[in-house]
């Protein structure tokens, strides 16, 4: 089979999940074309079943916003002829599931039909989505696609509950490749890190107002007032200079390190004690559950998709969100050197819930079933 996949090919998790399915799918003897505006981070790009396309966005005097959104789609048309593609998955609604309706549309007056599936992932929903300067179109674009996932039930319901849904979403969770997410033994780094056997904390994101980071210096703050601790923030994002500010104006840039967009996070999380995610909304949580693959219990909020993936007091412990003291005393309670060897048990023998081999299937039963309703129907040509 065929498939073009389209995603932010940045380091957001939506990117990050579409570019390891299409990786996964790839292994599995998929035809996976990637459709994206430059090349996404996680891409297997040595692998015969992977093929990339750039969307060439065109400036011109008259726009003052280049329309991504159309030369998207002319991309959809032309890679979906010229390779033959079976099916389109879109990932993340805005505004890749309204550009993959005008090119199934535009295809279809030329007498091919390509279905495509959209997976909702989050703010699509929850935040952007929401507004009315987007609803419409992506109501209208989700109740038209040929199959809709959501990455938890939580996500699901809000979908329902904000829009106009004529039509089923399933619930297709989060996954990570076991394999590549695994605790490594890295005592250099550790020892570079932390000389005297300091505890590790981390959080990892695209530093977006969402994400709380100032919870997350918070937290850090106050542990450090009680036990030697050191923290590693990964990513980049707008919200990162001030979160550097902040730690200066506290005085803890002695203790943290910020080690900006890393490609081996597993790297990173294979030395860390403990991964924070005071999340404002998460509906699933990826970053999480990669840690927990490593053996790393959460501190986590208790919003969105967070408690679909998390089992309070096992894997870690989730709060309300912004209750900054509660975390804390959960984070003291997992530090302990008698308890974090069975958090650490915990979060990878939950992690192995959500493994790559045990999700994919889920993606490929609905690619099939897609095709065979699209077939039923006569729609295929
Ligand atoms: O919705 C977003 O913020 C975008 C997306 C991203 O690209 O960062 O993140 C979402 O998708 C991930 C993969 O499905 C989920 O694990 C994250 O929980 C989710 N982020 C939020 O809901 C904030």
């Amino acid at each position: 089979m065929k498939i073009g996949i389209v995603c932010y090919p940045t380091y957001g998790g939506s990117g990050v999940l579409a570019t390891e399915l299409g990786n996964a799918l790839a292994r599995q003897g998929y035809e996976i074309h990637f459709i994206t505006y430059d090349q996404p981070t996680r891409m297997a790009l040595l692998d015969q079943n992977i093929y990339y396309h750039k969307v060439d966005i065109r400036t011109y005097p008259l726009f003052e916003y280049p329309p991504y959104e159309l030369a998207l789609a002319s991309k959809m048309v032309n890679v979906s002829k010229y390779e033959q593609l079976d099916l389109l998955h879109v990932h993340y609604a805005i505004p890749h599931a309204s550009a993959a309706y005008m090119a199934r549309e535009i295809l279809r007056t030329q007498g091919i039909y390509i279905p495509f599936v959209t997976t909702l992932h989050g703010t699509d929903i929850t935040l952007v989505g929401k507004d009315e300067s987007y609803a419409p179109v992506v109501t209208f674009s989700i109740n038209q696609s040929d199959g809709v996932t959501a990455v938890s039930k939580s996500l699901r319901a809000e979908t329902y509950e904000h829009f106009q849904i004529t039509r089923e979403i399933e619930v297709i969770p989060n996954f990570v490749d076991l394999t590549r997410f695994k605790r490594q033994k890295k005592e250099h780094f550790k020892k570079a890190i932390c000389p005297k056997g300091e505890k590790i904390v981390v959080h990892a994101s695209n530093f977006r107002k969402v994400k709380r980071i100032e919870d997350v210096i918070k937290v850090f703050c106050r542990l450090r007032q009680q036990i030697p601790v050191k923290m590693l923030l990964i990513g980049d994002g707008p919200e990162r200079r001030r979160a550097e500010q902040l730690c200066q104006d506290n005085g803890l840039m002695e203790d943290v390190r910020f080690l900006g967009k890393l490609d081996a996070i597993e790297e990173a999380l294979s030395i860390a004690d403990l991964f924070l995610m005071p999340s404002e909304k998460e509906s699933f949580g990826l970053a999480a559950l990669e840690a927990m693959a490593c053996e790393v219990p959460v501190i986590s909020s208790n919003t969105g998709g967070l408690p679909e993936l998390m089992i309070h007091g096992v894997t870690g412990f989730m709060s309300n969100v912004g209750d900054v003291e509660d975390m804390v005393k959960n984070a003291l309670f997992i530090l302990q050197d008698d308890k974090l060897p069975e958090f650490r048990a915990n979060a990878l023998r939950r992690a192995k819930d959500f493994d790559v081999q045990k999700i994919r299937p889920l993606y490929e039963a609905l690619y099939e079933r897609v095709l065979a309703e699209a077939a039923a129907r006569n729609l295929m040509g």
